[in-house]
């Protein structure tokens, strides 16, 4: 199924791309939270590109991003996407204007990065799908920052050298201090479980088949409405059972983790290290808050690569303009049904099976 390689390349930076011509000129759509954080880290931290202009829904956000990062703000996203000076697109921007924006990026014929989901449902999931084959190439890389995570690709290291033999089930944690407001019960799949279901496909190189959403009691804290915690169990096609404890309100800080089991031994990813302080007759480490920290190289390293990969197709002839081992369309696609198919099994208390359309050549 997706690609095998291993995306981490920490350290792939500066120094290994090539000599730049011209600096890649990125149009970034949306300069909310992790908007921002991307338009920093393309004037600050990552070689080879610059904030060409921004655009946000909220102008003030948009000027006070722009003056920050010397970009300009434009009026519309279709200004910034279609402007010839513009080479590449980053889409940062609300969960269900993804789609529009990926679109019209993909109908500029512009490479585009999109935070995820790729779009919150399978119908404009496929949509994007679609538009990049009639366009005859990928244009689309998938903000799966994981997969750049040192953490998460040691993972994925250990199970291609199989260090714990076959993979037989694996148990993920995941959860929030507090989820924002309007979040609902579904988004804790579209924006949260998500990840997970991208990094089992990722780690295991198989399909999810199935998932079931198992009830437990809600939180007194939760807010009206949410379900919080859900248990998620995801199926893979040779039947691995990954079970996923999503608490988006625990209060504490943000905590993701997994552990694989397999038929020799297990592997198992806790917080990044950090130091531990004695005392008063105590030990105590912290617990990170936001997961713009926990994953700040994963990010860093997400958006260097995918910049070396635009300019490499641009100038070098590469292939195409997405990184290797990131994940694409098809794997946002991919994703989404998963997430979607969580949502039916919460409403319906049943075991939900997904079912996937053939992949096209494009992603093979
Ligand atoms: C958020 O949108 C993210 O992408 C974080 O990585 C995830 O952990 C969090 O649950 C999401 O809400």
């Amino acid at each position: 199924m997706s690609n095998p390689t291993i995306a981490c390349g920490h350290g792939i930076g500066a120094a290994s791309m090539s000599p730049p011509s011209a600096l890649l000129s990125v149009g970034l759509i949306g300069t909310g939270s992790i908007g921002a954080d991307h338009a920093r880290r393309l004037a600050r931290t990552v070689a080879g590109a610059r904030v060409h202009s921004v655009f946000d829904v909220d102008s003030a956000r948009a000027a006070a991003v722009g003056a920050e990062v010397g970009a300009e703000v434009r009026r519309s996203a279709g200004d910034v996407i279609e402007d010839p000076a513009v080479d590449a697109v980053l889409v940062a921007s609300a969960d269900e204007s993804h789609a529009e924006m990926v679109l019209a990026s993909i109908g500029a014929r512009k490479p585009v990065l999109c935070e995820k989901p790729l779009a919150p449902t399978v119908t404009e999931s496929l949509e994007i799908v679609a538009a990049e084959q009639a366009a005859g190439r990928m244009l689309v890389q998938v903000g799966f920052m994981r997969r750049y995570d040192e953490g998460f690709c040691s993972l994925k290291a250990a199970v291609r050298d199989g260090v714990i033999g076959q993979p037989v089930t694996s148990h993920c944690v995941h959860r929030n201090a507090t989820s924002p407001p309007g979040f609902t019960s579904a988004m804790s799949f579209t924006s949260s479980v998500i990840h997970e279901v991208d990094t089992m496909r990722w780690l295991l190189d198989e399909e999810i088949v199935a998932v079931t959403v198992v009830p437990t009691r809600t939180s007194p804290l939760a807010p009206e409405g949410l379900r919080d915690p859900q248990i998620v169990l995801l199926e893979t096609e040779s039947g691995i059972v990954v079970d996923t404890e999503v608490f988006v309100n625990c209060q504490y800080g943000y905590d993701v983790r997994a552990e694989l089991v397999g038929s020799l031994g297990a592997i198992s990813l806790d917080q990044p290290s950090s130091s531990t302080v004695a005392l008063e007759g105590a030990r105590r480490r912290a617990v990170v808050w936001d997961w713009r920290d926990r994953f700040a190289s994963a990010y860093r390293s997400e958006v260097q690569q995918w910049v070396a990969a635009v300019r490499a197709h641009a100038t070098e002839g590469a292939e195409r303009p997405v990184a290797t081992g990131a994940a694409t369309a098809w794997d946002g696609y991919a994703a989404t049904a998963v997430a979607e198919s969580a949502a039916v099994a919460l409403e319906t208390g049943a075991r939900q099976a997904v079912v996937l359309e053939a992949r096209p050549p494009l992603y093979t």
